[in-house]
């Protein structure tokens, strides 16, 4: 093991690649994972052979060792009430359980520009289209796994000419209409994360606050470095941040973190909590393949509260 990484990467990385999809596809990445019936279920994206991308399914037993599903799982609605906003792709999706629902939340493309569409699937087999719960232009979803104070939470990044691309709450009745909208962490300046942040996993629940691992973005002579960040959010009221740790808890090291489609990339949407206390983290490594890392829940909770930098 390499000394000082907080998240120990699994030897046997890459997990997922391309030549273990059955149709054909440029990349595997980005990947929303979740345990269902004892089964790791991971629904990754690809870019398919024209550049535009889809949601392919997984699922293993151990959370390393993953057989891909024969069809993809979710890709552009063929009504049109939905394709219209997914023309252009449906991208990295988040797994959020609340009740026996696991709720979808994806990037659609369009010539519209890009909205984050909502479905639902109790058993993975059939996947339901809620609603697009948001205008353009819009990325990265999380829902908070269960509702708070009577309503359900999300993290949102809004893109904007005029302020840095940030990560914003908001809060819905019924996960179709959402507002009272609030800006809670900008990217901080001459910092790792300084060009843009984004939520990353479904936020995780621990005794000391939720946990929010997001991604932050640097810009280099050599072009953008993505890495991965932590924040820890009041149990009862997220939108206040207990801390955001200052220093990031992975990089890009590993060849197929640091060349591919987009070189330089480690990117999460998801991350699975176990019984013994450390969490499975899952990323996209160069926009290219998945990897899958373990941490110590306590470990980033510390990092948020012991070694923080300023929220905004
Ligand atoms: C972001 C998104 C991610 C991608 C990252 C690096 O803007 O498109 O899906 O992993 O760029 O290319």
């Amino acid at each position: 093991m390499k000394q000082n990484q907080i998240i120990t990467r699994y030897q046997g990385n890459p997990i997922l690649t391309k030549d273990d999809v059955p149709y054909p596809v440029a990349t595997v990445h980005n990947a929303g994972v979740a345990k269902y019936q004892d089964k790791y279920i991971m629904l990754f994206r690809s870019h398919l052979l024209n550049g535009r991308s889809i949601i392919g399914i997984d699922q293993s037993n151990n959370g390393y060792d993953f057989k891909v599903r024969s069809e993809p799982f979710l890709t552009p609605s063929p009504d049109s009430q939905f394709g219209e906003y997914e023309e252009y792709g449906v991208e990295d999706i988040r797994i959020s359980k609340i009740d026996e629902n696991f709720l979808l939340t994806y990037s659609a493309y369009s010539r519209h520009g890009v909205r984050i569409g909502l479905a639902k699937t109790k058993d993975f087999e059939t996947v339901e289209r809620i609603a697009l719960i948001t205008q353009a232009d819009l990325r990265n979803v999380v829902i908070f796994p269960e509702k708070i104070k009577g309503r359900y939470v999300r993290l949102d990044r809004p893109h904007s000419e005029i302020s840095k691309w940030s990560i914003w709450i908001s809060y819905s009745p019924d996960l179709i209409h959402w507002g009272d909208s609030k800006l809670i962490i900008k990217p901080a300046t001459y910092h790792w994360d300084e060009m843009k942040i984004g939520p990353g996993a479904t936020p995780i629940k621990t005794d000391k606050g939720w946990l929010n691992i997001y991604h932050g973005v640097f810009n280099t002579m050599a072009g953008a470095v993505y890495r991965l960040g932590v924040a820890l959010h009041e149990l009862e009221d997220p939108s206040i941040i207990k801390g955001v740790s200052d220093q990031w808890i992975l990089q890009p090291e590993d060849p197929w973190e640091v060349t591919g489609y987009v070189s330089n990339v480690v990117f999460t949407c998801g991350a699975v909590k176990e019984e013994n206390g450390t969490l499975k983290i899952y990323w996209g490594g160069a926009d290219t393949v998945m990897c899958v890392g373990e941490t110590n829940i306590n470990e980033l909770v510390e990092l948020c509260i012991n070694n923080p930098r300023k929220p905004l």
